[in-house]
């Protein structure tokens, strides 16, 4: 069976959302977040830059939520949740579904990890600022692309809703006043499928 090592609001949701769209089973195994589990050589066999999730299947093991999630689509969607490869339509799927990984959560993990790493009165606002400005750049592109559509590639409901969802839940904690009036259709349907709300609570 699917294990996906994860800690809660981690990038393990994806997975485990996936799995609940696509009715794979998979268990969850929680783990310590704190960097000195992260550090520790036991983990960092399963994740070689101590970071969350990691996923096994068998003898495999993935450690980069993204490919996870185009793993569990290609050897277990039956063509789910992505248009047809060949179709122009994929290109524009892609695209999103890395924007919600490389460009979107990108800046918001940054936030993650200044406040991680200069806490308190050491924290530089600029810094913090700098990036909620770029997440916010990234909100009103998504925005945009959603306002005439129920989802990032028209009324099919697909994977990159799920890499680009992960990220609004993200920005939802961390840069709720960047997130645009005109992204709340888009977002208020993403969070009430009950697949996010059993991954957000794994
Ligand atoms: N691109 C990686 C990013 C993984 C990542 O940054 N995970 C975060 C939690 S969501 C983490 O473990 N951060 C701890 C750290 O960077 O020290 C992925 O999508 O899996």
């Amino acid at each position: 069976m699917i294990q996906i090592y994860h800690a809660n609001n981690t990038r393990g949701i994806r997975p485990i959302w996936l799995c609940e769209e696509l009715g794979i089973e998979y268990s969850v195994t929680k783990i310590d977040f704190s960097q000195e589990f992260r550090r520790q050589p036991e983990w960092r066999m399963m994740n070689p830059v101590g970071k969350v999730p990691v996923l096994e299947d068998g003898k495999l093991r993935m450690f980069e939520s993204g490919a996870m999630v185009e793993y569990l689509l290609t050897r277990y969607g039956e063509g789910r949740l992505h248009p047809n490869p060949s179709s122009d339509a994929y290109a524009h799927y892609l695209q999103w579904l890395w924007f919600g990984e490389a460009t979107l959560s990108r800046p918001l993990g940054e936030i993650v990890n200044h406040r991680r790493e200069f806490q308190g009165d050491k924290e530089i606002p600029e810094v913090v600022a700098e990036m909620g400005n770029r997440a916010g750049e990234c909100l009103t592109a998504i925005a945009d692309a959603v306002e005439n559509q129920h989802f990032i590639c028209g009324d099919a409901f697909t994977a990159a809703d799920i890499m680009l969802g992960y990220g609004l839940h993200l920005s939802e904690l961390l840069v709720p006043e960047k997130m645009p009036e005109k992204l709340q259709p888009y977002w208020a349907g993403l969070k009430q499928r009950t697949a996010f709300q059993i991954a957000k609570s794994a």
